[in-house]
């Protein structure tokens, strides 16, 4: 009953392992040099503790996501394409994946529609939102492991839930926020607690 629900699901660290495959094609450029294993990841931006860690590993770091097929060759999270199509197929409910493409777009951009393609098939590419600003885009959850998500609107339509990621997974919740875990976890429940 009611209207439809609207869901947007991000893509890096949701959908697609952007630390995962970050921290392989960085050890296998950089053998030399020190990398932080995957517990110890703290904050969302990778570049920024890698920069802590030492200060020419910032740039070190973003070379890697600024090259070719960085993106195209990430894995999916265990689950995460299978729980999307699942939603997508679901009586009065409109799924988005909703990305942030990084601003050096020679590659990003094409490769993000092209993982889209090749986990979900072609009509899916109507699902795809790419935006830096996900404020502006309304639906009722949001699913996403960056813990702030900030922009021009400051009262979003969406419920931010926080999907659960190396890099914040011992972050307090501000109370009411909701985590998911994984997409093992009761993707279905929240939903369902949004239907009318
Ligand atoms: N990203 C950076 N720097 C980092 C970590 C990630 O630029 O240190 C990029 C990768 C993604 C984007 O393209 O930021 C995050 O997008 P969302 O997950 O917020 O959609």
């Amino acid at each position: 009953s009611g209207k439809r629900l609207r869901v947007l699901v991000d893509m890096d660290g949701v959908l697609a392992d952007f630390e995962g495959g970050f921290l392989k094609k960085y050890r296998a450029r950089y053998p030399e040099d020190p990398h932080i294993i995957l517990d110890d990841r703290r904050g969302f931006w990778v570049s920024t503790q890698y920069g802590q860690l030492r200060s020419d590993l910032c740039n070190k770091a973003i070379s890697i996501w600024e090259s070719k097929d960085f993106f195209i060759e990430l894995e999916p999270l265990p689950g995460g394409v299978e729980a999307v199509k699942e939603m997508a197929k679901m009586d009065n409910t409109d799924v988005f994946i909703c990305t942030s493409p990084i601003q050096h777009y020679n590659h990003c951009p094409y490769e993000k529609y092209a993982w889209v393609e090749k986990h979900f098939g072609h009509d899916f590419l109507e699902r795809v939102i790419l935006t830096r600003d996900k404020t502006v885009i309304t639906g009722d959850l949001l699913i996403d492991d960056k813990p702030d998500i900030l922009g021009v609107e400051p009262k979003p339509t969406w419920e931010h839930i926080l999907f659960t990621a190396c890099h914040n997974k011992h972050l307090p919740l501000s109370p009411p926020q909701r985590r998911l875990l994984s997409w093992s976890d009761d993707w279905r429940a929240i939903l369902d607690s949004k239907r009318q």
